[in-house]
């Protein structure tokens, strides 16, 4: 095709790289796929694998080769530790952009432990340092589109629609007039997880000043859904479904416990409201975002990705309607607003051309028929959701630490709303 483009998808074996390597591979341009397998590394460490049989990447590309006649080149690269590697691939290949998946994503999984949030920090700001500074190194100036999430902003700004990453503010000055400025919006992470995220926007921030490095910064809701027009073309190419308490999202995991029959299990009073985006259109934007690029020159562009915003009582209420299925709501093992309000703007990739995939039954009828497919593999006792954001101490040590005989008072600010709300 005219105008293809050179890309290399950094994470590209993961729920999103992989469908979108294939999307930008069917498009014409030439992929290729970095990756370390550490969520396939975590799947044998929770013991919890995909629902759906995914296959070894060797055997996904060739399939791939197979059903559309093109080639993917693979690389197995520690994006985070193996600095000398990324920089001789991007040097050698010189691609025109670079898509950035290449982090631990998941917030539950960030919560487990010292261990597990430290992981996650050195994953996840190393991955994106070292591609920062492995373009200026290489004296590439490719594009790059990051894939980072709505939960930098929080989820608590009633009566504020969220801008497209930038807050115009106005600040009194020493002279008695009033400067207006745009900053990054207040970041607001609710576990270790989304507050790499906010790391990584000063990563981009910073090169972005200093080395005119062009970045577009994709804030994501929620994705769901599994199968895109890619990977439904043959069973080789299916995409991961997750649906243990760590990393299954909340509509995949409503939408696959209906299948099997388990009640959805609602997180407290199921108020916490989020965006959300089908994974079809996840890949459209990337797309978009990577075909639009930005000039040399210009600042960070921020685009909030998401199509559709639900309230998680609702959103549990839809599935039961669609399926039957029982509502339970359960303890919440996370620190986290209960109740919230949100409205957002993602005018900027509408005007690239995005025409929303929303939550339509026969989208979510598909969804729920992969579950009841491979319900077979399912293990019941990875759903519930067990890491904890805030350790629970024994009530006598509680009582020991504080001095009294009952659960200490919620400190001052933060009521019974929780921490953001
Ligand atoms: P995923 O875990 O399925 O995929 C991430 C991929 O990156 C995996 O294949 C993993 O092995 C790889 N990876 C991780 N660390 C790496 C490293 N150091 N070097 C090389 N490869 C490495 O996650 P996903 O759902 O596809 O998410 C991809 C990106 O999109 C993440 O950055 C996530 O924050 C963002 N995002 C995801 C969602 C969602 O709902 N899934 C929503 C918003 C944003
Ligand atoms: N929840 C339930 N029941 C469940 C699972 C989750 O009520 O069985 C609730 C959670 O308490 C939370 C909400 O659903 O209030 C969302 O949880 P989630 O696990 O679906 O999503 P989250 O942890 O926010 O993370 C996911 C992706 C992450 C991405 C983020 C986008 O894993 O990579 O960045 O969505 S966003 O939420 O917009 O920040």
């Amino acid at each position: 095709m005219d105008g293809a483009l050179r890309i290399v998808v950094l994470g590209g074996d993961g729920f999103c790289g992989w469908p979108t390597a294939l999307h930008l591979s069917a498009a014409g341009h030439d992929v290729t796929i970095v990756d370390n397998f550490a969520r396939r590394a975590a799947e044998v460490e929770l013991r919890a694998e995909s629902l759906t049989p995914i296959q070894p990447l060797a055997t996904r590309v060739a399939a791939w080769r197979e059903v559309s006649g093109r080639a993917i080149d693979v690389h197995e690269i520690d994006v985070a530790h193996d600095f000398e590697a990324l920089l001789a691939l991007l040097a050698d290949e010189r691609p025109d952009a670079i898509v950035h998946f290449a982090e631990q994503r998941a917030a539950p999984y960030s919560m487990k432990s010292s261990r597990h949030k430290r992981y996650t920090v050195d994953n996840n700001v190393n991955a994106t340092h070292n591609l920062l500074a492995a373009l200026v190194e290489a004296e590439l100036d490719a594009h790059v589109v990051h894939l980072g999430t709505m939960g930098v902003y929080g989820y608590g700004t009633a009566g504020v629609t969220i801008p497209e990453g930038y807050l115009r503010v106005r600040m009194d000055a020493d002279d008695g007039t009033e400067v207006e400025q745009e900053i990054l919006f207040p970041p607001s992470p609710g576990s270790v997880y989304h507050l790499t995220k906010t790391q990584d926007q000063l990563l981009f921030a910073f090169y972005n000043k200093n080395d005119e490095i062009r970045v577009t910064d994709l804030h994501q809701g929620i994705v769901w859904g599994t199968q895109t027009a890619e990977t439904k073309l043959d069973d080789r190419l299916i995409n991961r479904f997750d649906y243990d308490g760590d990393y299954g999202t909340v509509l995949n995991r409503f939408l696959m416990q209906a299948a099997i029959g388990h009640p959805l299990t609602v997180h407290g009073t199921g108020g916490q409201t989020r965006a959300f985006i089908h994974i079809q259109d996840t890949v459209r934007c990337i797309r978009l975002a990577l075909e639009n690029p930005p000039q040399r020159g210009e600042r960070v562009r921020i685009f909030n990705q998401m199509t559709e915003v639900h309230r998680l009582r609702d959103l549990a209420g839809i599935v039961q309607e669609l399926t039957g299925a029982e509502i339970e709501y359960v303890d919440n093992p996370r620190k986290e607003a209960f109740e919230n309000e949100l409205a957002v703007d993602n005018q900027r990739l509408l005007d690239l051309g995005l025409s929303p995939t929303t939550l339509a039954d026969d989208l979510m009828r598909e969804v729920a028929e992969i579950a009841e497919r491979f319900k077979h593999r399912c293990d019941r006792s990875k759903i519930p959701a067990r890491s904890r954001w805030v350790r629970e101490a024994e009530p006598d040590m509680r009582a020991e630490r504080t001095g009294r005989t009952q659960a200490a008072p919620a400190p001052a600010g933060l009521g019974s709303r929780g921490h953001d709300g």
